[in-house]
């Protein structure tokens, strides 16, 4: 076992000790550190500096209890959280979200990640990520209005545009934001760009709906056009049928590829002609409008349906995990690798369980992490805080200017700090987080120790 090796060894076993439970940001320290502690030894001071083992520390956890009333008047509780992660470089900014499976262990990897992922699009943000055990599905839009009122009546405390800025992730989207905002507002008498992912009419930006799934697929973009190809002509699967997937299917067709793969909780679809135009705007109607099922789409377009299953089986050259974490195992990933996948571009947070990871890096394929691939999202958020602090909107054009050069230059960084000379291959999952690491690291050196 080499030095470095030994060395990642024991610091994981520390932070294996200090957070005995939380298996994903275990798993998320594991594979960010692996890459970052070769680089702090030949950078001494951020080992003198005890930086790493500060920045896996979180600043603060704020957990509290959310009553609320359900349509028949049955009072129920759910646990939020707020993990104020690293505001080195600004205030903290990053997602809730909803769904029975949130727990601390998973808040942490989100805010972690979150950390390095808002250094990478250049802009002042920190890393936060909140949310709740709540379920949206199945509940009546004033139920999940009264859920989002309570959660805001505490939460509001916490946030503000220069403190924390929160937004959508798994099961938050316009609505929630919309109710989420609409609390905030009235409790703190105060039009601020607080939250982002707004409505058009109430500070929102354009293209904030759209800036995860197209972001995703510009980097996918920039790495294969890096290498002398084009995404144009390729066979894709995406996984998931929520904000990230759809976007992610709409750009990467309206640039020439043919997506054959959605999927939800349920299931997946295999479409072998490929999701068009109209089928896309029948599966947008179906999950952003009637909030249904994956599988009617199968029964509607008359195509395959596999409940229980993952897309990962299907022979493609892109894959677009963009439904949740650790969906690619290690096994999915075997696959993929055997049926000749070249690109895997991660829309969701860690979907690959390391194990998988390590294939695609070992396999020199096109990897990008999430946090180099998926940063277009918060991006455009930054974009939002922006415009509603210059009380102006800027136009579709100049918003998706913005983030296709937010993605080239993350793309950049990545080849700056993942390239080994003499080696043509670029490691990404290297280059995200070494890149991602110094601008924080070196903003937490000059502070002192605090
Ligand atoms: P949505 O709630 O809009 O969609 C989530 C999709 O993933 C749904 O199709 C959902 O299926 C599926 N899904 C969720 N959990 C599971 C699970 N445990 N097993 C199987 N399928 C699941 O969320 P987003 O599209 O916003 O988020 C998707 C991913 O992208 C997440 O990892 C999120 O953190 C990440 N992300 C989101 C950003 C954003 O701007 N929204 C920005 C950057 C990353 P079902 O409806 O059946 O639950
Ligand atoms: O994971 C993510 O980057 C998000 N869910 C978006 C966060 C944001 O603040 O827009």
């Amino acid at each position: 076992m080499s030095r470095t090796q030994n060395l990642h060894r024991k610091f994981m076993s520390g932070v294996e000790e200090r957070n005995k439970g939380e298996p994903e940001f275990i798993q998320a320290v594991h594979e960010f550190s692996d890459t970052v502690i070769p680089f702090i030894e030949e950078h001494p001071q951020y080992r003198e500096e005890s930086i790493l083992e500060r920045m896996t520390e979180p600043d603060r956890i704020i957990i509290f209890r959310v009553c609320w009333e359900d349509d028949e008047g049955n009072i129920c509780t759910n646990r939020a959280w707020r993990v104020q992660f690293n505001n080195s470089i600004g205030p903290y900014k990053g997602g809730l979200r909803f769904h029975p499976s949130v727990n601390q262990s998973i808040l942490k990897f989100l805010g972690f990640e979150q950390t390095f992922k808002n250094s990478l699009t250049t802009l002042p943000m920190g890393g936060a990520k909140g949310g709740s055990n709540f379920d949206p599905k199945g509940k009546s839009d004033r139920e999940v209005m009264r859920f989002c009122q309570s959660m805001m009546t505490e939460l509001a405390r916490h946030i503000g545009e220069h403190t924390d800025v929160p937004a959508g992730d798994i099961g938050v989207g316009a609505r929630e934001i919309s109710y989420l905002f609409g609390r905030y507002k009235q409790i703190t008498n105060r039009f601020t760009g607080a939250i982002t992912g707004k409505g058009l009419s109430f500070g929102g930006s354009l293209v904030r709906t759209e800036a995860t799934g197209y972001g995703c697929v510009y980097f996918a973009q920039e790495m294969l056009n890096h290498k002398g190809d084009a995404l144009e002509g390729k066979r894709c699967l995406v996984s998931g049928s929520g904000n990230v997937a759809i976007y992610t299917i709409e750009k990467a067709r309206a640039l020439g590829a043919k997506v054959v793969s959605a999927s939800d909780s349920g299931g997946y679809i295999y479409d072998p002609d490929g999701i068009d135009e109209e089928k896309l705007a029948w599966l947008k109607d179906l999950k952003e409008t009637r909030r249904g099922r994956i599988q009617e789409y199968a029964e509607h377009f008359n195509c395959e349906f596999h409940g229980g299953q993952r897309p990962w089986a299907l022979p493609a050259d892109v894959a677009f995990p963009c439904a949740t974490q650790n969906e690619i195992s290690e096994h999915d990933a075997k696959t993929l690798l055997a049926n000749g996948i070249s690109v895997v571009c991660e829309g969701a947070n860690m979907p690959t369980e390391l194990a998988g990871a390590y294939r695609f890096t070992k396999a020199g394929i096109l990897y990008a992490p999430s946090k180099a691939a998926n940063a277009g999202g918060v991006a455009v958020s930054g974009l939002e805080q922006s415009q509603n602090a210059l009380r102006l909107s800027w136009t579709r054009e100049e918003v998706d200017a913005k983030l296709r050069e937010i993605m080239r230059k993350i793309h950049t960084q990545c080849v700056t700090w993942g390239s080994t000379p003499g080696d043509p291959i670029i490691d990404y999952v290297k280059g995200a987080n070494i890149a991602g690491f110094l601008k924080v690291a070196d903003a937490m050196v000059a502070y002192g120790c605090v």
